[in-house]
């Protein structure tokens, strides 16, 4: 792959295009690092504009009165050249006065808010208390950041992540971040999803959408929420697109996070096969990594087309190497339908 990484003044890099076809229109189903990174990678290899990302909102949650979205913020941080290397969420070079400050007042700081990454959720917490709608709040501040893309959230009504375990029902954040997601989980549970919708700019994205990507985020809690809103998998099924999907398992491990546990302890098996079965009905193709070539003709199997690469975003080189190879493995297999 021999594509050359642009650096622009505000850090976000684009790259020169070999999408087969530029003016295609690209949906990212994403939450989370995973997502965040191949919507980067997408990014920078497409035209400014083409790109739309539905993003998870059911991590959401109010602390200090504020109103956190943490996929939001990881996505819309990273497509700003702005995402903390290191940890993949919150902002490079933010400092913790104000956790230091919170802790003096002997209050309990596990989730980690920098003091820049505060400005944010102000920001967000105060246009939603004048009446404005997340997806409007959202746009204001990747408006403000410059950001090429368009960053919706998957629904304006809140939906809630709920993860069983042998210790009770959990919050989101609890399990995740103040448990470092070490309890088994044995159900999860999306509250609100049945009474929430898609946004009317969710659902027009996804219509008029060439090439539909559920990125390398957990199938379970970062797009199984997505897909719980109520309309949203009739959306993706009637859009003409084509809609493929990247394995977040590679080799029976998970790239980040605990999916690769989630999906053992929910009965799935751990492999990009027990990922295409999740979403089966839903896809077209599948790109799975390298070291799991043997895996592709029990989900060819499945009636889902297959496509083999390096999925392992090491860099932004390879978020733009998987982004590019992802969407020509879809284009062209929108041509097939259509020969
Ligand atoms: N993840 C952590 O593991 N620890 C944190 O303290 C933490 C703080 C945090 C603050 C703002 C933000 O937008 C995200 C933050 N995250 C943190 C990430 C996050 O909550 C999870 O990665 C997602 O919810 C799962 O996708």
């Amino acid at each position: 792959m021999t594509s050359q990484v642009v650096h622009t003044e505000n850090n976000i890099n684009r790259q020169q295009s070999k999408i087969q076809n530029p003016k295609s229109k690209i949906v990212a189903l994403a939450g989370g690092v995973g997502g965040a990174k191949l919507a980067a990678g997408l990014q920078a290899v497409l035209p400014e504009g083409a790109l739309t990302i539905v993003v998870n909102t059911a991590d959401d949650f109010r602390l200090w009165g504020l109103h956190i979205s943490p996929d939001i913020d990881t996505v819309m941080y990273t497509l700003a050249g702005l995402a903390n290397p290191e940890t993949g969420w919150g902002l490079a070079g933010d400092t913790w006065k104000s956790l230091e400050m919170l802790a003096r007042y002997g209050r309990d700081t596990w989730f980690r808010l920098g003091d820049m990454d505060l400005a944010t959720h102000i920001l967000r917490t105060q246009m939603l208390h004048e009446g404005r709608s997340l997806t409007e709040a959202t746009t204001d501040l990747t408006s403000s950041l410059s950001i090429p893309s368009r960053v919706l959230p998957m629904s304006n009504q809140p939906v809630e992540t709920l993860v069983e375990t042998p210790e009770g029902t959990l919050d989101f954040q609890d399990y995740f971040v103040r448990r470092r997601h070490a309890d088994t989980v044995t159900g999860v549970i999306f509250r609100g999803a049945d009474s929430a919708h898609p946004t009317s700019e969710v659902v027009e994205a996804i219509e008029q959408a060439d090439v539909i990507v559920f990125c390398p985020s957990n199938p379970i809690v970062s797009i199984g929420p997505i897909l719980s809103v109520l309309g949203m998998r009739e959306s993706l099924e009637r859009s003409g697109a084509v809609r493929v999907a990247i394995s977040p398992i590679v080799g029976g491990e998970a790239i980040k996070g605990p999916a690769a546990h989630m999906l053992q302890s929910l009965g799935h098996e751990v492999s990009a096969v027990g990922v295409a079965f999740i979403y089966k009905a839903l896809l077209d193709g599948m790109v799975i990594d390298n070291l799991d070539a043997n895996l592709a003709p029990r989900i060819e199997e499945m009636g889902i087309a297959v496509h083999v690469t390096d999925t392992i975003m090491k860099d932004d080189e390879s978020r733009a190497a998987l982004a590019e190879q992802t969407l020509n493995f879809g284009i062209a297999l929108g041509k097939k339908a259509h020969a």
